[in-house]
Protein backbone atom coordinates (compact mmCIF):
# COMPACT_ATOMS: atom_id res chain seq x y z
CA UNK A 1 0.00 0.00 0.00
CA UNK A 2 1.61 3.07 -0.62
CA UNK A 3 1.70 6.39 1.50
CA UNK A 4 -0.88 8.38 0.58
CA UNK A 5 -3.33 5.58 0.79
CA UNK A 6 -2.01 4.12 4.05
CA UNK A 7 -2.34 7.60 5.69
CA UNK A 8 -5.93 7.92 4.72
CA UNK A 9 -6.74 4.79 5.93
CA UNK A 10 -5.52 5.21 9.24
CA UNK A 11 -7.03 8.96 9.28
CA UNK A 12 -10.39 7.57 8.22
CA UNK A 13 -10.47 4.52 11.05
CA UNK A 14 -9.10 6.84 13.49
CA UNK A 15 -12.22 9.54 12.99
CA UNK A 16 -14.83 6.55 12.84
CA UNK A 17 -13.38 5.63 16.13
CA UNK A 18 -13.58 8.78 17.66
CA UNK A 19 -16.87 9.41 16.89
CA UNK A 20 -18.57 5.66 17.29
CA UNK A 21 -21.87 6.26 19.11
CA UNK A 22 -22.05 4.70 22.38
CA UNK A 23 -24.87 3.05 23.47
CA UNK A 24 -26.19 1.35 27.25
CA UNK A 25 -26.78 -1.95 27.29
CA UNK A 26 -30.13 -3.48 27.50
CA UNK A 27 -31.26 -4.82 30.80
CA UNK A 28 -28.74 -3.94 32.94
CA UNK A 29 -28.76 -5.09 37.00
CA UNK A 30 -31.53 -1.84 37.44
CA UNK A 31 -28.09 -0.03 39.95
CA UNK A 32 -26.30 1.27 36.82
CA UNK A 33 -26.33 0.67 32.82
CA UNK A 34 -23.12 0.08 31.41
CA UNK A 35 -21.98 1.28 27.71
CA UNK A 36 -21.47 -1.32 25.01
CA UNK A 37 -18.10 0.33 24.10
CA UNK A 38 -14.91 1.50 25.75
CA UNK A 39 -15.04 5.21 25.48
CA UNK A 40 -11.18 5.25 25.09
CA UNK A 41 -8.08 3.17 24.19
CA UNK A 42 -4.77 3.81 23.02
CA UNK A 43 -6.43 3.65 19.50
CA UNK A 44 -8.40 7.05 20.70
CA UNK A 45 -4.47 8.72 21.41
CA UNK A 46 -4.13 11.22 18.89
CA UNK A 47 -2.43 10.47 15.48
CA UNK A 48 0.29 13.09 15.58
CA UNK A 49 1.06 11.53 19.33
CA UNK A 50 1.90 8.48 17.40
CA UNK A 51 3.39 9.02 13.58
CA UNK A 52 5.45 11.14 12.03
CA UNK A 53 3.71 12.42 9.00
CA UNK A 54 6.70 13.88 6.96
CA UNK A 55 6.86 11.61 4.02
CA UNK A 56 10.54 11.77 3.88
CA UNK A 57 11.58 10.83 7.56
CA UNK A 58 9.04 8.48 7.61
CA UNK A 59 8.30 6.61 4.30
CA UNK A 60 6.69 3.39 5.54
CA UNK A 61 4.15 5.55 7.34
CA UNK A 62 5.25 3.39 10.98
CA UNK A 63 3.82 4.40 14.71
CA UNK A 64 7.12 5.99 15.71
CA UNK A 65 5.85 6.19 19.47
CA UNK A 66 3.53 3.52 20.39
CA UNK A 67 0.83 3.99 22.96
CA UNK A 68 -0.20 0.64 25.13
CA UNK A 69 -3.56 1.82 26.91
CA UNK A 70 -5.64 4.44 28.52
CA UNK A 71 -6.75 3.38 31.83
CA UNK A 72 -7.74 5.23 35.50
CA UNK A 73 -9.15 8.72 34.86
CA UNK A 74 -9.67 11.36 37.25
CA UNK A 75 -12.91 13.22 36.40
CA UNK A 76 -14.50 16.38 36.59
CA UNK A 77 -17.38 18.69 34.95
CA UNK A 78 -16.45 22.24 34.39
CA UNK A 79 -18.61 24.88 32.28
CA UNK A 80 -20.13 22.41 31.21
CA UNK A 81 -17.27 20.53 29.54
CA UNK A 82 -16.68 16.51 30.51
CA UNK A 83 -13.01 16.45 30.87
CA UNK A 84 -11.23 13.13 32.17
CA UNK A 85 -7.41 13.07 33.10
CA UNK A 86 -6.52 10.27 31.38
CA UNK A 87 -3.41 7.14 32.85
CA UNK A 88 -1.84 7.16 29.21
CA UNK A 89 0.75 4.51 28.72
CA UNK A 90 2.84 4.23 26.50
CA UNK A 91 4.52 1.33 25.17
CA UNK A 92 7.73 2.21 27.12
CA UNK A 93 5.47 1.75 29.81
CA UNK A 94 5.60 5.14 31.17
CA UNK A 95 2.59 6.55 32.60
CA UNK A 96 1.48 10.14 31.75
CA UNK A 97 -1.57 12.01 32.37
CA UNK A 98 -3.84 13.87 29.34
CA UNK A 99 -7.36 15.61 28.99
CA UNK A 100 -9.95 13.81 27.00
CA UNK A 101 -13.37 15.99 26.19
CA UNK A 102 -16.65 14.48 25.48
CA UNK A 103 -19.34 17.07 24.33
CA UNK A 104 -22.26 14.39 26.76
CA UNK A 105 -19.30 12.29 28.91
CA UNK A 106 -20.63 8.97 27.01
CA UNK A 107 -18.73 9.08 23.41
CA UNK A 108 -16.81 11.22 21.32
CA UNK A 109 -13.69 11.73 23.36
CA UNK A 110 -10.70 13.64 21.94
CA UNK A 111 -7.46 14.18 23.53
CA UNK A 112 -6.33 17.86 24.09
CA UNK A 113 -3.58 18.43 21.22
CA UNK A 114 -0.96 17.83 24.01
CA UNK A 115 -0.35 15.53 27.37
CA UNK A 116 -0.19 17.69 30.25
CA UNK A 117 3.14 18.43 31.42
CA UNK A 118 4.03 17.78 35.01
CA UNK A 119 5.79 19.75 36.83
CA UNK A 120 8.61 17.24 39.43
CA UNK A 121 8.76 17.65 42.74
CA UNK A 122 11.64 17.80 44.58
CA UNK A 123 12.95 14.01 43.91
CA UNK A 124 11.30 13.44 40.16
CA UNK A 125 9.75 10.59 39.84
CA UNK A 126 10.18 7.92 37.80
CA UNK A 127 6.29 7.27 36.43
CA UNK A 128 3.01 9.20 37.84
CA UNK A 129 -0.51 7.75 37.29
CA UNK A 130 -4.03 7.20 38.73
CA UNK A 131 -5.30 11.14 39.32
CA UNK A 132 -8.21 11.62 41.26
CA UNK A 133 -9.68 15.14 40.92
CA UNK A 134 -11.04 17.22 43.41
CA UNK A 135 -13.44 20.28 43.14
CA UNK A 136 -12.37 21.63 46.66
CA UNK A 137 -13.91 24.46 48.35
CA UNK A 138 -10.80 26.52 48.48
CA UNK A 139 -11.32 27.46 44.81
CA UNK A 140 -8.45 25.06 43.37
CA UNK A 141 -9.41 21.99 41.50
CA UNK A 142 -6.42 19.53 43.09
CA UNK A 143 -5.01 16.50 41.08
CA UNK A 144 -3.62 13.60 43.76
CA UNK A 145 -1.41 10.75 42.19
CA UNK A 146 1.01 8.14 42.57
CA UNK A 147 4.36 9.02 42.28
CA UNK A 148 6.79 6.09 41.62
CA UNK A 149 10.34 6.02 42.01
CA UNK A 150 12.93 3.36 42.13
CA UNK A 151 13.70 2.20 46.01
CA UNK A 152 17.54 3.25 46.51
CA UNK A 153 17.67 2.01 49.71
CA UNK A 154 17.68 -1.96 47.75
CA UNK A 155 20.19 -0.82 45.26
CA UNK A 156 20.26 -4.59 43.78
CA UNK A 157 16.50 -5.03 43.19
CA UNK A 158 15.73 -3.46 40.06
CA UNK A 159 11.78 -3.79 41.22
CA UNK A 160 12.08 -2.23 44.44
CA UNK A 161 9.63 1.13 44.24
CA UNK A 162 8.10 3.52 46.13
CA UNK A 163 5.09 4.65 45.98
CA UNK A 164 4.17 8.16 47.37
CA UNK A 165 1.26 10.64 46.94
CA UNK A 166 1.94 13.57 44.69
CA UNK A 167 -0.19 16.82 44.92
CA UNK A 168 -1.03 19.26 42.27
CA UNK A 169 -3.49 22.16 41.53
CA UNK A 170 -4.81 23.93 38.71
CA UNK A 171 -7.63 25.84 37.66
CA UNK A 172 -7.70 25.13 34.36
CA UNK A 173 -6.30 21.35 33.41
CA UNK A 174 -3.80 22.96 31.85
CA UNK A 175 -1.35 24.48 33.89
CA UNK A 176 -0.69 22.96 36.99
CA UNK A 177 1.38 24.05 40.20
CA UNK A 178 2.81 21.10 41.88
CA UNK A 179 3.30 20.99 45.48
CA UNK A 180 5.12 18.24 47.85
CA UNK A 181 4.40 15.44 47.64
CA UNK A 182 2.27 14.16 51.09
CA UNK A 183 4.80 12.97 53.41
CA UNK A 184 3.71 9.81 55.30
CA UNK A 185 5.68 6.74 57.35
CA UNK A 186 4.48 4.56 55.47
CA UNK A 187 4.07 4.14 51.55
CA UNK A 188 0.63 5.55 49.97
CA UNK A 189 -1.18 4.75 46.92
CA UNK A 190 -4.88 5.70 45.95
CA UNK A 191 -4.81 9.16 47.84
CA UNK A 192 -8.17 11.28 47.19
CA UNK A 193 -8.63 14.81 48.41
CA UNK A 194 -12.06 15.61 50.34
CA UNK A 195 -13.80 18.09 48.62
CA UNK A 196 -14.47 20.10 52.13
CA UNK A 197 -13.04 21.30 54.95
CA UNK A 198 -12.99 19.54 58.24
CA UNK A 199 -12.26 21.36 61.37
CA UNK A 200 -10.91 23.55 59.54
CA UNK A 201 -7.97 21.24 57.16
CA UNK A 202 -7.51 19.29 54.14
CA UNK A 203 -8.66 16.25 54.41
CA UNK A 204 -6.74 12.57 52.64
CA UNK A 205 -8.45 9.26 52.14
CA UNK A 206 -5.54 7.27 52.46
CA UNK A 207 -4.00 3.66 51.70
CA UNK A 208 -1.01 2.98 54.33
CA UNK A 209 1.00 0.43 52.76
CA UNK A 210 3.74 -2.02 54.09
CA UNK A 211 5.38 -1.88 50.29
CA UNK A 212 4.99 -0.94 46.96
CA UNK A 213 2.45 -3.87 46.27
CA UNK A 214 1.31 -5.28 49.34
CA UNK A 215 -0.75 -3.64 51.45
CA UNK A 216 0.64 -5.75 54.75
CA UNK A 217 -0.47 -4.24 58.30
CA UNK A 218 -2.12 -1.32 56.23
CA UNK A 219 -5.59 -2.05 57.36
CA UNK A 220 -7.38 -0.04 54.55
CA UNK A 221 -9.00 2.73 53.83
CA UNK A 222 -7.48 5.36 56.19
CA UNK A 223 -8.20 9.43 57.17
CA UNK A 224 -5.75 11.95 57.98
CA UNK A 225 -6.29 15.82 58.38
CA UNK A 226 -3.79 18.17 57.08
CA UNK A 227 -3.51 21.44 58.24
CA UNK A 228 -0.95 22.95 54.90
CA UNK A 229 -1.68 21.78 52.03
CA UNK A 230 1.33 22.86 50.51
CA UNK A 231 3.28 21.04 52.97
CA UNK A 232 0.84 17.91 53.62
CA UNK A 233 2.11 15.63 56.21
CA UNK A 234 0.33 13.00 57.59
CA UNK A 235 0.57 13.32 61.01
CA UNK A 236 -2.39 10.89 62.48
CA UNK A 237 -3.94 8.68 60.50
CA UNK A 238 -7.22 6.05 61.41
CA UNK A 239 -8.27 3.23 59.11
CA UNK A 240 -12.01 4.17 58.35
CA UNK A 241 -13.02 1.39 55.87
CA UNK A 242 -11.02 -1.73 56.97
CA UNK A 243 -10.39 -4.92 55.03
CA UNK A 244 -11.56 -8.38 56.31
CA UNK A 245 -11.51 -12.00 55.74
CA UNK A 246 -12.97 -13.66 52.95
CA UNK A 247 -14.71 -10.68 51.37
CA UNK A 248 -14.01 -9.20 48.30
CA UNK A 249 -11.39 -6.60 49.91
CA UNK A 250 -9.63 -9.57 52.14
CA UNK A 251 -6.09 -8.33 50.03
CA UNK A 252 -6.35 -4.66 49.42
CA UNK A 253 -8.84 -1.51 48.87
CA UNK A 254 -8.47 1.83 48.13
CA UNK A 255 -10.73 4.71 47.50
CA UNK A 256 -11.60 5.60 44.25
CA UNK A 257 -12.85 8.85 42.83
CA UNK A 258 -13.57 11.83 45.80
CA UNK A 259 -16.91 11.13 47.52
CA UNK A 260 -19.97 12.53 46.33
CA UNK A 261 -22.21 14.62 48.79
CA UNK A 262 -26.03 14.00 48.61
CA UNK A 263 -28.63 14.94 51.23
CA UNK A 264 -28.61 10.94 52.80
CA UNK A 265 -24.45 11.21 53.10
CA UNK A 266 -21.24 11.15 51.26
CA UNK A 267 -21.31 8.05 48.59
CA UNK A 268 -18.05 6.50 48.33
CA UNK A 269 -17.01 4.57 45.23
CA UNK A 270 -13.86 2.15 46.05
CA UNK A 271 -12.11 -0.49 44.46
CA UNK A 272 -11.23 -4.03 46.58
CA UNK A 273 -9.07 -7.05 45.65
CA UNK A 274 -8.70 -10.86 46.46
CA UNK A 275 -6.02 -13.52 45.59
CA UNK A 276 -6.99 -15.94 43.80
CA UNK A 277 -5.50 -18.89 41.60
CA UNK A 278 -5.22 -17.09 38.97
CA UNK A 279 -3.75 -14.34 40.16
CA UNK A 280 -5.46 -10.68 41.86
CA UNK A 281 -8.95 -10.16 41.04
CA UNK A 282 -9.98 -6.29 41.18
CA UNK A 283 -13.51 -5.28 41.83
CA UNK A 284 -15.32 -1.69 42.35
CA UNK A 285 -17.65 -1.35 45.80
CA UNK A 286 -19.20 1.22 47.66
CA UNK A 287 -19.92 2.47 50.81
CA UNK A 288 -21.60 5.71 52.45
CA UNK A 289 -20.42 7.91 55.52
CA UNK A 290 -22.01 10.44 57.96
CA UNK A 291 -22.63 14.30 56.60
CA UNK A 292 -21.62 15.46 60.28
CA UNK A 293 -18.61 12.98 60.27
CA UNK A 294 -17.21 11.64 56.69
CA UNK A 295 -14.95 9.24 59.06
CA UNK A 296 -18.17 7.16 60.43
CA UNK A 297 -19.48 4.77 57.72
CA UNK A 298 -23.05 4.44 57.63
CA UNK A 299 -23.83 1.98 54.77
CA UNK A 300 -22.15 -0.65 52.84
CA UNK A 301 -23.29 -2.84 50.32
CA UNK A 302 -22.03 -6.37 51.13
CA UNK A 303 -20.26 -7.60 47.45
CA UNK A 304 -18.86 -6.23 44.34
CA UNK A 305 -20.88 -3.09 42.72
CA UNK A 306 -19.22 -3.99 39.24
CA UNK A 307 -16.71 -6.51 38.19
CA UNK A 308 -15.29 -6.94 35.28
CA UNK A 309 -17.49 -8.78 32.71
CA UNK A 310 -16.80 -10.33 29.11
CA UNK A 311 -13.84 -8.68 27.55
CA UNK A 312 -13.16 -6.51 30.50
CA UNK A 313 -11.66 -9.52 31.61
CA UNK A 314 -8.88 -9.25 28.91
CA UNK A 315 -6.00 -6.85 29.28
CA UNK A 316 -2.73 -6.04 30.39
CA UNK A 317 -3.59 -7.27 33.82
CA UNK A 318 -6.57 -9.59 33.96
CA UNK A 319 -9.53 -9.52 35.68
CA UNK A 320 -9.09 -5.85 37.22
CA UNK A 321 -11.62 -3.16 37.28
CA UNK A 322 -10.47 0.05 38.61
CA UNK A 323 -11.87 3.46 39.42
CA UNK A 324 -10.91 6.50 40.07
CA UNK A 325 -13.04 9.00 38.23
CA UNK A 326 -16.96 9.92 38.07
CA UNK A 327 -18.91 13.21 37.47
CA UNK A 328 -22.40 13.69 38.98
CA UNK A 329 -24.27 15.19 36.35
CA UNK A 330 -26.63 18.48 36.75
CA UNK A 331 -29.77 16.39 35.88
CA UNK A 332 -28.77 13.92 38.93
CA UNK A 333 -27.41 11.25 36.73
CA UNK A 334 -23.63 9.93 37.54
CA UNK A 335 -21.47 8.78 34.96
CA UNK A 336 -18.87 6.37 36.39
CA UNK A 337 -15.48 6.04 34.47
CA UNK A 338 -13.81 2.65 35.43
CA UNK A 339 -10.73 0.81 33.26
CA UNK A 340 -10.69 -2.19 32.58
CA UNK A 341 -7.57 -4.96 32.84
CA UNK A 342 -5.23 -1.76 33.28
CA UNK A 343 -6.30 -1.37 28.98
CA UNK A 344 -8.99 0.42 28.30
CA UNK A 345 -11.76 2.93 29.80
CA UNK A 346 -15.58 2.40 30.02
CA UNK A 347 -18.62 4.16 31.20
CA UNK A 348 -21.50 3.27 33.25
CA UNK A 349 -24.28 5.52 34.15
CA UNK A 350 -26.28 5.72 36.96
CA UNK A 351 -27.69 8.17 39.04
CA UNK A 352 -27.48 9.76 42.98
CA UNK A 353 -30.98 8.69 43.64
CA UNK A 354 -30.42 4.83 42.33
CA UNK A 355 -26.78 4.81 44.04
CA UNK A 356 -28.46 5.68 47.76
CA UNK A 357 -30.71 3.41 47.47
CA UNK A 358 -28.13 0.80 46.37
CA UNK A 359 -25.89 1.57 49.58
CA UNK A 360 -29.14 1.67 52.01
CA UNK A 361 -30.98 -1.40 51.19
CA UNK A 362 -28.79 -3.50 49.56
CA UNK A 363 -27.48 -6.04 52.87
CA UNK A 364 -24.34 -6.14 54.53
CA UNK A 365 -21.77 -8.50 53.76
CA UNK A 366 -22.76 -11.09 57.00
CA UNK A 367 -19.17 -12.14 56.43
CA UNK A 368 -20.07 -16.01 56.93
CA UNK A 369 -21.71 -18.32 54.56
CA UNK A 370 -24.78 -18.87 57.85
CA UNK A 371 -25.38 -15.15 57.53
CA UNK A 372 -25.29 -14.91 53.69
CA UNK A 373 -28.19 -17.60 53.78
CA UNK A 374 -30.07 -15.78 56.05
CA UNK A 375 -30.37 -13.04 54.08
CA UNK A 376 -31.02 -15.11 51.11
CA UNK A 377 -34.07 -16.30 52.70
CA UNK A 378 -35.14 -12.67 54.24
CA UNK A 379 -35.41 -11.39 50.99
CA UNK A 380 -37.57 -14.98 49.79
CA UNK A 381 -39.66 -14.62 52.89
CA UNK A 382 -40.27 -10.67 52.59
CA UNK A 383 -41.25 -11.87 48.49
CA UNK A 384 -43.89 -14.64 49.83
CA UNK A 385 -46.08 -11.81 50.51
CA UNK A 386 -46.05 -10.36 46.87
CA UNK A 387 -46.62 -14.13 45.42
CA UNK A 388 -49.16 -15.54 47.20
O1 LIG B 1 -3.15 -3.38 38.36
C1 LIG B 1 -4.30 -3.07 39.07
C2 LIG B 1 -4.13 -1.74 39.82
O2 LIG B 1 -3.05 -1.88 40.74
C3 LIG B 1 -2.78 -0.78 41.57
O3 LIG B 1 -3.79 -0.59 42.51
P1 LIG B 1 -3.53 -0.97 44.07
O4 LIG B 1 -2.55 0.00 44.57
O5 LIG B 1 -4.82 -0.90 44.80
O6 LIG B 1 -3.00 -2.37 44.03
C4 LIG B 1 -2.57 0.49 40.77
O7 LIG B 1 -1.32 0.42 40.15
C5 LIG B 1 -3.61 0.68 39.68
O8 LIG B 1 -3.16 1.68 38.79
C6 LIG B 1 -3.86 -0.57 38.88
O9 LIG B 1 -4.97 -0.39 38.03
Amino acid sequence: MNYESRLKQIQEYHEALLTLKNEPEELGNGIFERYKHPILTSEHTPLEWRYDFNKKDNPFLMQRIMMNAVLNAGAIKVNGRYLLVCRVEGADRKSFFAVAESPNGIDNFRFWSEPITMPEAEIPATNVYDMRLTQHEDGWIYGVFCAERHDDSQPSDLSAATATAGIARTKDLKTWERLPDLVSKSQQRNVVLHPEFVDGMYAFYTRPQDGFIDTGSGGGIGWALVKDITHAKVEEEIIINPRHYHTIMEVKNGEGPAPIKTPQGWLHLAHGVRGTASGLRYVLYMYMTALDDPTRVIAQPGGYFLAPQGNEYIGDVMNVCFSNGWIKDDDGRVLIYYASSDTRLHVAVSSIDRLVDYCMNTPADGLTTGASVETIKRLINKNKQWRD
